[in-house]
This record gives structure tokens, C-alpha cells and sequence, in this order.
């Protein structure tokens, strides 16, 4: 098997040795999923479960794993992927036990006790890509889609994932090599209408391939708005409705509502999904007015705490009930932060028309609608001009800048009309950029880095 495994991955012996990881999250939880992958992953698991279980390929088979003692750990499901048709293109092993994370850590001290080690983080990833299973972008892509916390990035990651990117990046290589080859002709042709006839061409070529990069770089100017998960802060008087509101946008009652001013005292926070954007959402105590006295040094410590709250938020709800007038105190505190600020008035059920204006929006807990409209303006506030980013990491847009800037490079050299042995040479160097994207032309400790980046048991 190992030997069978070594022709099939091209790889070194040392990526075949059995490999072990927890891929689902670590805590506790309905079930959980570990994977195994390298040379004897099937052997092994067959000395784990009772004996006359039989594990065929891609087949869910339900055994009992027990420990090196022979103690029951747990009743499983396993499902056994013979190379090289699997993820790694190495053997495979997913087990599905319950998902307490004492029995997953007493699954993977049996295999420990076997000489499985535990997995490096990308490491699984790493073997795809050594067996030839996905680019670098495409590995990219998965560990991004796992983290990617809004829709469009996602959406963007799946596409890279299916290979969306990589084709690009192909035909952006093939063009270079066209472009190479066409320069080669002008060096062999002294006909001065031939050569002009292709600097023509090389020209227009290289500035339609600049537009292109220059839009992935573009389309992807939002990338590190959209990677971070920006802080909202609700912030207004006691009873203004924080505490309501906030448990209308999480879904969940979170937070304590009650008539009483002064409920909320420590700050709550959660995250949350708005218009496929997620949050994180903060619900604060009440702030009083200045001529307003609370003698509840706990509630002042709430106050405190919220104030403290507030050059942290990339966006305020500032939530006012409709009938009280403006709190002076909270106006001065949010007068530095009046371009993130929206001005929310409360309890709109309780007027008899809506008073959305220009400067503010009015919402009830009792109509949905009207806490769509507040969903709609909160990410359009935190998301001004948002679209789908062609590039998802900050790998690929520095290499991407990098490659407009060769081809800006080679693109002057033509115009001046210089040397074309030098503009092959520039246009090979911006072939190898592009392959850095791929991962075929990074070294290996690059590589490696790259992939350490990504989730263990990934
Ligand atoms: N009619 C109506 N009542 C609301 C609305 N939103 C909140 N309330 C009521 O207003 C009262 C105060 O609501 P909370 O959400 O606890 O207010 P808060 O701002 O969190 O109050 P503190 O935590 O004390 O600062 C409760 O009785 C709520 O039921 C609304 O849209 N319409
Ligand atoms: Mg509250």
C-alpha cells in the first residue's frame, strides 16, 4: 500500500505518513467529523473496530471504535476512500462519532498510540494540492469559503473553488506565451511593415490585459471591509427600545426587555447575519441625560462601559423613543461620529405616520417592515460601493499588482521599441508571476506558509 501510494501522489515519503485531524469545529456538539489520510489510514482503522466490520471504498459503515485496550469509545460512522480517488488523493479515513470532544480526543490518542500524528493546519489541503487535485487558488478558495463571513465573498470563493480563477489566470498565461512567441517572430523578420504590424498587436494585447487586471484589482478594493465583520453599537436613553431591537435583528430574545429604565447594564454582544452580511451586534445600557442623577453605581458603570463602546463601532444606532426630545448628552457624545451615526426613532407603532426623513429612520419592533428598512440601511452604510471582489486574498491581489505592474513594464518597453530579446525576457518573468498564483512557480517554503494559514483539518 505504501508503495502504491508513493506512485500515486509523486509525493515524498514523508507526506504519506498517516496524518490525523478533528475537521469540525472544537466544541462539543451533535457529531463530529476526524480525518485520517496517508498510506496505512485503512489498516489502522481496521485494528480500531471490531473485527467483522468490513470497510468498503466511498461505502458509510457503521462499526464500533474502540481503544488500544479494547475499550468501547463510541459507535461511528466510517467512510473509507481508496487512492487516489480521494481529497488528499491519498487513502482517507472520515470518522463520524458523537460529538463530545472528550470521545474525539479519546479516537485520536488511539490512532496516536498507532504512530498517526496529528495533522498541521492546511496539511490535508497541502496533499490535494501535491497530488495535483486543485491549484493553489482553488486550495485558496476552499480555506476562504470555511472563513468568509458575507455573501458575496463566499459566492466569489465558490467560484475560484469550481476553478472560475485559475482559468483566468490560464488564459492570461496562454496570451503571455502568444505574445512571447509574436515577439520572437518580430526578431526573426528584418521586414520593417512586419515588425511594425506586430508591435501593433503586442501593444494592444498587453493594454487590454492591464484593463483586465486593473478591474480584479478594482472589483476587490473592498476586500479587507469585507474579510472584517464590522462592529454595530446600539446606543440611545433608558427604554428608548436597545434591548428590543437588538433581539429583532439577532432573531433570538438575547437581551432583557422591560418596561424598567436601566435594564441592561453590562453590554451584549453577538453576531449576526444582515442581508448576508454578518455583524457583530451591541446592545448598551441606557445612557442618561446630564441633568438626569442615578445613584446605581452599577448603572453608571453600564453607562461607562457603553461610552467606552463607542469610538470602537464602524456604525451607531443612535435609537431615540419618538417622544422624547434628543438627549443632549448622547448628541455630544456621538458629535465626532456623526458620519457613522444613524438616527433611529423608535416605537413608530405608537404615531399614527411614519416620519422617515433624509436624516433618520423610524422602526417598531411590531413592524417587520420596518426593520428591513433599518437591515437595508445598515449595510448599505457599512458596504457604500459594494460588489462581488474578483481577488478574495491579499496573496492574490498583491501578486495581481505586481503582475499589472510587469506588464506596464513590458508594455513601455514596447512603445520605446526597445530590445526584444529584453521585452521576452520581461514577458517570461510576467509568466512566472502568474504561476505564482497557481503555485507552480512558488517555492516550496512559500508553499508551505500558505497552506499553514488555512484551518487544521483542512
Ligand atoms: N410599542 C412599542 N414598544 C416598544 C418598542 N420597542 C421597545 N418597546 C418597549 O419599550 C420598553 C423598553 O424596551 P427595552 O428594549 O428594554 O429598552 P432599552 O432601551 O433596552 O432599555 P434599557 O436597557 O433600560 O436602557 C419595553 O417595555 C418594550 O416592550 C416598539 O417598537 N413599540
Ligand atoms: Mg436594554
Amino acid at each position: 500500500m505504501a508503495k502504491l501510494q508513493l506512485s500515486v501522489t509523486n509525493s515524498s515519503s514523508k507526506m504519506s505518513e498517516p496524518i490525523i485531524a478533528l475537521s469540525t469545529a472544537y466544541q462539543n456538539a451533535a457529531l463530529a467529523v476526524i480525518r485520517l489520510s496517508g498510506s496505512n489510514v485503512l489498516d489502522l482503522t481496521i485494528k480500531l473496530i471490531q473485527s467483522e466490520t468490513r470497510l468498503n471504498p466511498k461505502v458509510q459503515t457503521l462499526a464500533n471504535l474502540i481503544n488500544l485496550d479494547g475499550k468501547l469509545i463510541d459507535q461511528v460512522t466510517i467512510v473509507y476512500s481508496k487512492a487516489p480517488r480521494s481529497f488528499t488523493g491519498e487513502d482517507m479515513v472520515e470518522i463520524t462519532c458523537h460529538g463530545s470532544m472528550l470521545i474525539v480526543e479519546q479516537i485520536i490518542e488511539a490512532y496516536q498510540g498507532l504512530g498517526v500524528r496529528l495533522a498541521k493546519a492546511g496539511e490535508f489541503s497541502q496533499k490535494a494540492y501535491l497530488a495535483g487535485k486543485l491549484d493553489l487558488i482553488q486550495a485558496e478558495a476552499i480555506s476562504e469559503m470555511i472563513v468568509s463571513n458575507n455573501s458575496l465573498l463566499l459566492d466569489q470563493a465558490r467560484d475560484q473553488m469550481l476553478g472560475g480563477f485559475s482559468h483566468e489566470i490560464s488564459s492570461v498565461i496562454q496570451e503571455l506565451a502568444d505574445l512571447t512567441a509574436r515577439v520572437n517572430v518580430g526578431l526573426d523578420f528584418s521586414e520593417e511593415d512586419l515588425v511594425d504590424l506586430t508591435n501593433t498587436q503586442i501593444r494592444s494585447s498587453l493594454q487590454s490585459l492591464i484593463d483586465q487586471l486593473e478591474f480584479d484589482l478594482i472589483s476587490s478594493q473592498n476586500l479587507e471591509l469585507l474579510k472584517n465583520t464590522p462592529r454595530v453599537l446600539i446606543i440611545g436613553s433608558p427604554n428608548a427600545g436597545k434591548s428590543s431591537l437588538f433581539n429583532q435583528l439577532l432573531g433570538i430574545n438575547r437581551a432583557i426587555v422591560s418596561d424598567q429604565s436601566g435594564t441592561t447594564r453590562d453590554y451584549l454582544e453577538s453576531q449576526t447575519t444582515l442581508n448576508g452580511m454578518m455583524v457583530n451586534l451591541i446592545d448598551t445600557a441606557g445612557i442618561l441625560e446630564f441633568d438626569q442623577d442615578s445613584t446605581d453605581q452599577i448603572e453608571l458603570e453600564g453607562i461607562r462601559l457603553a461610552e467606552q463602546l463607542i469610538p470602537t463601532a464602524d456604525l451607531i444606532l443612535h435609537l431615540r423613543d419618538h417622544r422624547l426630545q434628543p438627549s443632549a448628552s448622547i448628541q455630544n457624545l456621538l458629535k465626532p461620529y456623526q458620519s457613522s451615526t444613524i438616527e433611529v426613532i423608535s416605537k413608530l407603532d405608537q404615531v399614527d405616520q411614519s416620519v422617515n426623513s433624509k436624516s433618520h429612520i423610524s422602526i417598531s419592533i411590531k413592524r417587520p417592515e420596518s426593520i428591513k428598512q433599518l437591515k437595508n440601511q445598515i449595510t448599505a452604510r457599512l458596504y457604500p460601493h459594494l460588489q462581488k471582489p474578483s481577488l478574495i486574498t491579499h496573496r492574490q491581489v498583491e501578486i495581481i499588482s505586481k503582475l499589472k505592474t510587469k506588464l506596464i513594464d513590458v508594455l513601455d518597453l514596447v512603445q520605446a521599441d526597445l530590445d526584444q530579446e529584453l521585452i521576452v525576457l520581461e514577458l517570461e518573468q510576467a509568466i512566472a508571476i502568474c504561476q505564482e498564483l497557481t503555485g507552480k512557480s512558488v517555492s516550496d517554503q512559500v508553499l508551505t506558509a500558505t497552506f499553514r494559514q488555512f484551518c487544521i483539518g483542512k
